[in-house]
């Protein structure tokens, strides 16, 4: 009798701090009274030495219910927590007087001291009541959530609306220069072909024509001016002189003006039949002298451009024939036009491949302005575009990344680079700043909440951040 209860006795030792699960690894070797270490099964100890408060086996497997062996990690002390969950404990918190609930609402881990009391049920009361609230405050950052999914939705679907409306504007915009483009190279009308191929010449023979009439009187100015100078040579040279130079030159000067032809008036004055050449050339109607004999398909065409036109006239806007400045700033104007799309279209088009977070929730927060007053400064935070320190810009939005939005290119630091900022997100059904550091000078971390990084929470999440309140117990 006297040896079963001792056997009972040893039992229940040797499983103090052991597992369920583990259990049936505690016993003795059958028909034996030893017992082998788990991690090390050639070393034999007697099944009464588990537990004894001295370490037999290398890895602490005969010590799981004391702190005799050194601490690795693998042999902590089980605490059964009736009413409320299971847990584990460091073997090195056995018995040295602290109360450590967290782990032990059983009081299990003093149970030498037997300090504490269990306090179980109440401890299990505040998760329960912790639980409901993180439920609730989820419930409602999921309501919120499925708003700003919606945001996202709508954004996206704002940019592809936008795209195809560009791409429809494109084509038009394309079709329109390829018109005008057409029409640099075929001549609009015969009218407009010989006024602009006529005034080409006339504009240049009525440059050259006043070039000449200029020349002309210049070298007629300085012709009289020369004539003078002989005439007066010619009355007022000394005939005593004996000159031979002299003489000659009055005397071939007197032979000159002798012999001397007017060049006769024209009666035709060019500029004037320039200037009537080309008004003549503006009133020539050549399109009589383009006219097509109709075939077959081109009537078709014909009649049936006219139906359409009858009910969707806008497709079917005609151009009025145009001069050839106009037609050239059309292309030039078109062309422009085309860049801008195109370019604009780009940006649109890298944004819809741009990472945005988990079902691109981060667009549904874009342009959101987050703010609070922290250490006299007012900061601002433009989601997904700008941030603020009162007037000092601490970046642009430059991307998102796992689920941080990060912002450069601030105001430059005195002495030093531009200003960066970082901002990351933790779940709540509100949005607002929690925190913000300066880990190095001019780079912001900011902490928001917000229900974009909200995600469904386990039981074992609950349970991992559940925090006793001793002050309750
Ligand atoms: C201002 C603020 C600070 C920053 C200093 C750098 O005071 O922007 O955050 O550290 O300038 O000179």
């Amino acid at each position: 009798m006297k040896a079963a209860v001792l056997a009972i006795l040893t039992t229940a030792t040797a499983l103090i701090g052991v597992p369920p699960e583990k259990e049936h690894l505690y016993k003795p070797i059958e028909g034996t009274s030893k017992w082998r270490c788990l991690g090390d099964p050639s070393i034999e100890i007697e099944f009464s030495q588990i537990n004894d408060d001295y370490c037999d086996c290398p890895d602490g497997s005969d010590e799981i219910g004391t702190n005799a062996c050194a601490y690795n990690g693998q042999n902590m002390f089980y605490c059964a927590n009736k009413g409320h969950f299971p847990d584990f404990i460091e073997n090195f918190k056995l018995n040295d007087g602290v109360c450590d609930y967290d782990r032990c609402c059983d009081g299990s881990d003093e149970y030498q001291t037997g300090l504490c009391p269990d306090k179980c049920p109440q401890v299990h009361a505040q998760f329960l009541e912790y639980r409901k609230q993180i439920k609730e405050e989820i419930a409602r950052a999921y309501k919120a959530k499925s708003e700003i999914l919606k945001n996202a939705k709508a954004s996206r679907k704002n940019i592809e609306t936008k795209l195809d409306s560009m791409v429809m504007e494109t084509s038009k915009l394309e079709n329109k220069l390829a018109r005008f483009e057409k029409q640099a190279r075929v001549p609009v009308s015969s009218t407009t072909l010989v006024f602009e191929k006529v005034s080409l010449y006339t504009n240049r023979l009525t440059e050259a024509f006043n070039h000449l009439i200029n020349a002309h009187h210049h070298h007629q100015t300085t012709l009289e001016k020369l004539e003078v100078i002989l005439n007066d040579l010619t009355t007022d040279y000394n005939p005593n002189f004996n000159d031979a130079a002299v003489k000659e030159a009055v005397n071939k000067y007197r032979d000159y003006v002798a012999n001397k032809e007017e060049y006769p008036q024209s009666e035709i004055n060019a500029l004037d039949d320039l200037s009537q050449l080309s008004d003549y050339s503006k009133s020539i109607n050549l399109e009589a002298t383009d006219f097509e004999e109709p075939t077959f398909s081109n009537m078709i065409h014909h009649y049936i451009t006219k139906v359409f036109r009858y009910f969707d006239p806008e497709s079917f806007e005609v151009e009025e024939p145009q001069s050839q400045d106009v037609v050239n700033l059309e292309i030039d104007v078109t062309k422009k036009a085309l860049d801008k799309l195109k370019k604009t279209r780009e940006v649109l088009e890298n944004d819809l491949t741009g990472d945005y977070g988990v079902d691109e929730i981060f667009r549904g927060i874009l342009g959101q302005w987050v703010t609070s007053k922290i250490g006299g400064y007012n900061y601002k935070v433009g989601l997904l575009t700008s941030v603020y320190q009162d007037g000092n810009l601490l970046g642009q939005f430059s991307h998102y990344k796992n689920g941080k939005l990060y912002y450069d290119k601030g105001h430059r630091c005195w002495n030093g680079p531009l200003r960066l900022t970082v901002v990351s997100f933790t779940c709540s059904d509100k949005q607002q700043i929690l925190s913000i550091s300066e880990p190095e000078k001019c780079e912001y971390h900011i902490q928001i909440s917000s229900p974009v990084a909200c995600q469904d929470i386990s039981e074992e999440d609950i349970r991992r951040e559940f925090r006793i309140d001793y002050s309750k117990l």
